[in-house]
């Protein structure tokens, strides 16, 4: 009985310690912009959230949809912001959530096979060091978009209410 109950608790503790899985990832408001003109790349934003009790790193993206996929974020040099490949993956804290967004991490399609079309939804695969693959679907939106409502916080109208 002692042996029985020391292997519950073995399995348990492993369970809620050492694992994540893709069920644990949340991808929310996932969106890009569609192409315009002869442009052939793209770039995609969403939020990822981790509700598991590990940490966990996103340390790939791949897709179908062009040549390339990459994670990419943006750095500052020499008074320029730059695009850069990221190295080493991206973390994602246990209970945490980390925000791919216009000017830091997005998902980089380099080369588009297609134009992608405003109303389409497209998918891509996130790669997690535990979790494993993860998929997103994206939604096309006007290119002129700045993301999904609610989410461009920044050009929120403030309402001033002066008191007498
Ligand atoms: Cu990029």
């Amino acid at each position: 009985m002692k042996k029985l109950f020391a292997v519950i608790a073995t399995l348990a503790s492993l369970f809620v310690a050492g694992q994540a899985f893709a069920a644990d990832i949340e991808i929310k408001d996932a969106w890009t912009k569609a192409s315009i003109g002869k442009v052939r790349n793209g770039a995609a934003f969403f939020t990822v959230t981790n509700n598991s009790m590990t940490a966990d790193r996103i340390v790939g993206v791949r897709s179908d949809l062009a040549e390339k996929t990459e994670l990419h974020t943006h750095i500052m040099e020499n008074n320029v912001m730059k695009m850069r490949e990221v190295e080493g993956g991206v973390d994602v804290p246990m209970h945490g959530e980390v925000m791919f967004k216009p000017g830091s991490y997005h998902v980089m399609m380099i080369g588009l096979k297609a134009p992608l079309k405003q109303g389409e939804m497209v998918s891509v695969t996130l790669e997690f060091e535990k979790a494993g693959d993860v998929p997103v679907m994206i939604n096309v939106m006007d290119a002129m978009s700045k993301g999904p409502a609610g989410m461009d916080h920044g050009n929120m109208e403030h309402n001033a209410h002066k008191s007498h």
